[in-house]
Formats: structure tokens, sequence, C-alpha cells
């Protein structure tokens, strides 16, 4: 059996200075690489002068990476420029902060240009190789022009977006044309699988299949839902660790016996942090009574901080939290603590559990790890409430969350109130129905299905048509 290749922008396998800040999704991709022998392909996080194609292989916690450098101006034009300045807000549906450049057009095919050739002499036969989100959509058909006809997987991390909206993205068609060029395309949901082929037949004149393969531009690919979890076992045990329980008692000793509603996020647009401070500020304007008695607790890590968007977002964030403070504050009583460090995993899982609310409002999210975080960590005899927007692709597992609309301040300032107030019964049926799924559906049985429906079915012809 080949070996497997992962390849995504950046690489991180968990190493022993890294322990207790990797997320589930490099452990999980780290167990499949060293059980299969396989190597994690990506670019270092570092710049040089001049690209020189040199790879530097070594191994990272019992992981084979190969690792390339770029050159500051492909940073900027591929990463900070088309990966996030056009595509994310794009697939996020924020076509109004989408910035189309020619210079991070071409940015972006010559980085993944880049990436294949260093890339293609290092496969052997029989890889396969599982290609890892947004940054790189085009990387197979650069590959099959270096003659690499092995299987080749991508996995969508982020929505795709609805035909109407994918559609202002100039040359949206030369890009999906890229991507008949795999031969398994994975995406979080059915609704963002639905979304892809309703492009390929109503905007590039192809066709579902009977069996559902999709055919376009003289090629045949797979395509499924796969949707991702966490390391569930392991975010349990670490919910419950010496560190998260010191989190904990921090938390319950400095609460005061209020109640504390929880956000975990990165500082982006796409995860509702204003309509989520709006709606909270709903919340204690429609329930005077409850001044006093919650608080909410928001982590937010700055990222991206290069793109101009995001200052401006911290910038507005800085004034909302100030302002309801401001307004709401008592002498002894701040209704929002509000944060932008980050904290070592088991530090959160044992904030997570001492909430008893958690806040998970995306205004759109391929996934959202941390609603399956938030009831891992949660105390059975006594759960959190979790609510979640419905456009976060985990809705779609996780309907015995409270669900809501994160544009509807007011729904969702109500949602705070039930959840608050939630009886004991309802939280315990509510969180065991949560927690059964979070545990059956997690991040190595998703990558198990990814990788077992990427290795077994059909044989790949020349052409790239599967049979
Ligand atoms: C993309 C998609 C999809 C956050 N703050 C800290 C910290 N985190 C961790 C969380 C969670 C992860 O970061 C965030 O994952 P999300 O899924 O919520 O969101 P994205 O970063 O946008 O991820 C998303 C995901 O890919 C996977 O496919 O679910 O939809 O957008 O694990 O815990 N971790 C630590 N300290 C922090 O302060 N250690």
């Amino acid at each position: 059996m080949g070996r497997l290749i992962v390849v995504s922008n950046r690489v991180n396998p968990p190493s022993d200075a890294s322990v207790g800040t990797q997320g589930g999704l490099a452990m999980a991709l780290s167990a499949a690489l060293r059980e299969e022998n396989g190597i994690w392909f990506g670019w270092s996080g570092q710049t040089t002068e001049a690209f020189t194609g040199h790879l530097s292989i070594q191994k990272i916690g019992g992981v084979t990476v190969a690792l390339t450098d770029l050159e500051a101006q492909d940073v900027q034009e591929y990463y900070n420029g088309y990966a996030n300045r056009t595509l994310w807000p794009l697939f996020h549906y924020r076509t109004d902060l989408v910035a189309f450049e020619r210079s991070f057009d071409e940015g972006y095919l010559r980085v993944n240009q880049r990436f294949a050739d260093t890339l293609f002499p290092l496969v052997e036969k029989e890889d396969l190789l599982w290609v890892q989100d947004y940054h790189l959509l085009p990387l197979a058909s650069m590959l099959r022009k270096h003659g690499v006809n092995n299987r080749i997987g991508f996995f969508l991390h982020i929505p795709w977006p609805a035909m109407r909206v994918f559609q202002t993205l100039p040359k949206h068609r030369e890009l999906v044309e890229t991507l008949f060029d795999y031969d398994l395309l994975g995406f979080q949901t059915e609704d963002s699988l639905n979304a892809f082929q309703e492009y390929v037949v109503h905007a590039a004149e192809g066709e579902m299949l009977p069996d559902g393969r999709l055919r376009a531009f003289g090629k045949t690919i797979r395509a499924g839902a796969f949707p991702i979890g966490i390391d569930s076992e392991d975010f349990t045990a670490a919910a419950t660790s010496d560190k998260a329980l010191a989190f904990y008692n921090l938390m319950r000793n400095s609460q005061a016996g209020r109640k504390m509603i929880t956000g975990v996020d990165r500082l982006d647009y796409s995860k509702g942090l204003e309509e989520r401070f709006l709606a909270y500020e709903q919340f204690l304007n429609n329930h005077p009574r409850m001044e006093g008695e919650v608080f909410l607790m928001q982590i937010a890590t700055a990222t991206r901080e290069e793109v101009n968007t995001y200052q401006e977002l911290r910038a507005r964030l800085d004034s909302l939290s100030g302002r309801i403070n401001g307004e709401h504050a008592t002498i002894d009583w701040v209704p929002v603590r509000y944060v932008n460090r980050a904290y070592r995993r088991d530090e959160l899982a044992g904030i997570y559990r001492a909430s008893h609310v958690g806040l998970v409002t995306p205004l759109r999210d391929g996934m959202n790890l941390v609603a399956k975080e938030f009831v891992a960590a949660q105390d059975e005899r006594d759960p959190g409430v979790l609510i979640l927007s419905e456009f976060a692709g985990a809705a779609a597992q996780m309907q015995a969350a409270l669900i809501v609309n994160p544009f509807d301040r007011q729904a969702m300032a109500e949602a705070i109130a039930e959840a608050v107030h939630m009886p004991l019964k309802e939280r315990k049926q509510r969180h065991e129905d949560l927690m059964r799924g979070v545990m059956a559906e997690d991040v190595v049985w998703w990558r198990n299905d990814f990788v077992a429906k990427l290795r077994d079915e059909g044989e790949v012809t020349p052409n790239g048509d599967t049979f």
C-alpha cells in the first residue's frame, strides 16, 4: 500500500514543544501519517529573498514533514491576498469584503505551481495525495501536468458558496475546472456539496451521473460530504486533566456564583462576534434582572493581522465591548470579559467545562469545531447549554443544541435567556444527544472515511476518468 501525502498551506504536526496547543486536526493527520509512513508537505512559514525550490525534510513528533520557503511577495499575494482577501470572504458570503486584484490571482497560481514543482519529485507510484483547503484548489491540475497519475483527494474546510455568489469570482469557471483533476472532493456538509453540484450542472454544463459522480470538462470525479470532527476522547480527557481543573476552579472562583456565557473564536468576521455582542446587550436590556447574574467571556484570538478588514473588526469589537461595559457595569460586576490572548487546549477545555452556556454563532462556518469541543468538555452531571448558529456546518449534526439565526438579534437574546434558565433535565437530555454524535463522528472517523473512499473506489485512468 502506498504512503499518504498530506498537503496543506501550513504544516503543524505535534512536537513536544507544542503539546497542549495542537488542534485535533493536526493530531489526526499526524496519526495517519505516522501509521502509513507518510509525508506532510507545505509552507514552512518562512520567507526567503528568492524562491529556491529547496525542501527541508525533517521528522517532527514522528511525522516526516517536507517544508518549502516562499518569497515575501508570494505570502502577500497568495496567502494574505487571494486566499484570505478573495476566497475567504467570498466563500463566507461576504462579497462586500472581497478584493479582486490581478496580482493576487497571479500569486495564487504561482505558489500553487511552486508547490506542485517541489512536491512532484517526492511522489512515488502508489502514493495517495490528500490536499487540504482553499489555499490549494488548483494544485491537482498542476501535479497532473507533471504526469502525476496518483489518486489525489481534496478537502475544503470552509463552505462552498451558493452558485450565484461563487459566480461573482472572476475566472470562477477556470477555478472549478481545475477541481476536476482531483479524484475525490470532500465538503463539510450536504449543503456545500449541493451548492457545488448546482454550479457544475447549471453553470459548467456538467451533469450528475446516477451514482452521484460529477461529469464536466470531459472528466468525471466523485464528491461527497465528510463532516470533520474533533479528537473527542482526548478532548474529554483533557477537560478533566490537572491543567483543566486548575482553570475550571479559577473560572468558578472568579464567577462568584454568576453564570458564565462563553465564546471562543479566532477573531474573524465570519464568526459573528459583533452580532453576538449586540445580542448579549439586547439580552441585558430585555432582562434587567439578569444584570449581575451572568457575564459573557469572549476569547477571541487575533489572526490575519496583516489584513485591514481584521484590524478594523478588532477596533469595532474593542469599542463595542467597551460600550457595553460602560453602560452596564457596576462597581462589582463587569458584563463582558473580552480577551484577545490564546490559551492552551487543556486550559480551554477547563474554561468550556466551567461555562453554563456556549455561544457559537458564526454568520457562516464550514463546520466549527468549538461547538464540538464545548460539548465534549462538559460535565455530564451538570452540562452547559450550547447555542449554535444554523449557518455553522456543525448545525446539521447538532440539532439538539439551541439553534439560532445569528442575524436575528432578538431571537439570539431570547435563546440566551432560555439557555441560562434551562432546567437540569433538559440540559442533560440535549447534552447526551450531542455527546453521542461528537463521540461517534470524531476526527478519526472523518479521516478514515475520506481516505478509504479515496483509496478504494475504481481505477483512475490517465485522462482522469474514474470507472
Ligand atoms: C476552519 C473552518 C472548520 C481557538 N482559540 C484558541 C484555540 N482555538 C481553536 C479552537 C478550535 C480551532 O481553534 C478553531 O476551529 P473552528 O472550527 O472553530 O474554526 P476555523 O479556525 O475557522 O477553522 C471551520 C475547521 O477549519 C476545521 O475543518 O471547522 O469551519 O473555518 O479547535 O479550540 N486553540 C487554543 N487556544 C486558543 O486560544 N489552543
